[in-house]
């Protein structure tokens, strides 16, 4: 027996890809009671969401996200559309008592997260931001690691997200692929993109973040827009450095980019504490590096001349995720992260325990991402409340 979960998936690019494939899969490697079925995807573009629905097996397609969510034969609203429009449609939605999963970041600032938090809290409905990286087996070590007590008391953490994709100035902002670089319809640049990831994954790995300071640079001041044609300045910010103190007293750096050539898709982190250290880098993501110096539960120190690093293959059953997939030594990917993250948003609605991250942790990552920005113009530290 299973139940039917109705799917209405609002957005085709890259996020509605993402999402439509772990529709399809989770029940073939996850044993649960839900089981998602692909009834309709909405886009404006008549063309473009027909073929999509085509190509993925949506039973049917809309073009205004009004109706889709009017229908009744849906149980779920995906929001895998431009930050622009998380708002309204979350909003609309949990009016209609629809669950809701929204890709990151939550919103386009902290006043529209804070309502869409609200609307779902009185709906009562179920809900998730798509933080994926919380779901690649190895960060979820990480955090095993450290709730375990084997990273003991922390000192440092460091992140990285770098890209190159929008370095060349011919790149232009706005339009299908590329509102990312627009700041009307992103909110922000690297900031909300990329960095919102890593704050997630930091603040999930080292508890919450109390004050920053930082920097952001635009590197390339106009671009012509996609849709006018015309040259305009840019709005978002092409890299952002931030300096972190968390409430535990630990010291955090935050860099990101998508000027850094060569580098594709390096989201790293790296946390330091007095018992050990991890590390992990998401273009080499089936490994997690983890540092012993003392035995948790003794503090023992256990160093010795043949102490170093520990490059762990995450893919063992014992793993978290890896029972459902293959055998020792074969790796997943990035698609699979969805996956998992869409396994446990099921279990969730089977054991009525709330999934993490939640709209409220959605809240929390765009809390610390308007202080960063905040404190870029004015160059104080800023606590986040
Ligand atoms: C940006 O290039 C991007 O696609 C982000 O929007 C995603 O969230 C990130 O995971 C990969 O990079």
């Amino acid at each position: 027996m299973s139940t039917p979960l109705n799917i209405g998936m609002i957005g085709y690019g890259f996020m509605g890809r993402a999402h439509s494939n772990a529709y399809r899969q989770v029940n073939q490697f996850f044993q649960r009671e839900y089981r998602p079925v692909l009834k309709a995807c909405c886009a404006r573009k008549k063309d473009k969401i027909k073929a999509f629905a085509e190509n993925w097996g949506y039973e049917s397609y809309e073009t205004d996200w009004r109706n889709l969510i009017a229908r009744d034969d849906i149980d779920v609203i995906d929001v895998g559309s431009p930050n622009n429009t998380h708002k309204e449609i979350v909003l609309e939605a949990a009016r209609a008592g629809k669950m809701i999963l929204c890709e990151k970041p939550l919103a386009m600032n902290v006043a529209e997260a804070e309502e869409m938090c609200a609307a779902v809290e009185k709906a009562g409905v179920a809900n998730m931001v798509w933080f994926n990286y919380r779901r690649v087996p190895a960060i979820s070590l990480a955090k095993q690691v450290v709730d375990e007590g084997r990273v003991g008391k922390p000192f440092h953490y460091r992140a990285t997200y770098l890209q190159d994709w929008t370095i060349a100035t011919d790149v232009p902002q706005g339009g299908a692929a590329l509102w990312r670089l627009d700041a009307a319809v992103a909110g922000s640049g690297v900031t909300g993109d990329l960095l919102a990831h890593s704050i997630d994954t930091a603040e999930w790995l080292n508890g919450p973040i109390a004050r920053v300071t930082a920097a952001t640079e635009t590197f390339v001041k106009e671009r012509t827009h996609a849709e006018t044609g015309k040259v305009q300045p840019v709005g978002i910010d092409d890299a952002c450095m931030f300096l972190a103190v968390f409430e535990n007293g630990s010291m955090g750096t935050f860099e990101s980019t998508r000027y850094a050539r060569g580098r594709k898709n390096y989201n790293t982190f790296e946390l330091n504490g007095d018992a050990g250290s991890v590390f992990f880098d998401l273009e080499d993501p089936q490994y997690l590096q983890y540092f012993k110096y003392a035995d948790p539960a003794s503090g023992q120190k256990i160093e010795s001349h043949l102490t170093g690093w520990q490059k762990i293959h995450v893919t063992n059953p014992e793993h978290p995720y890896m029972d459902a997939w293959w055998v020792p030594g074969c790796t997943i990917g990035y698609e699979h992260t969805f996956i998992n993250a869409l396994a446990d948003f099921l279990e969730s609605l089977e054991t009525k325990k709330p999934v993490q991250p939640d709209f409220k942790s959605g809240l929390r990552t765009q809390k610390v991402c308007e202080a960063v920005l905040d404190s870029a113009k004015t160059g104080k530290w800023v606590e986040i409340k």
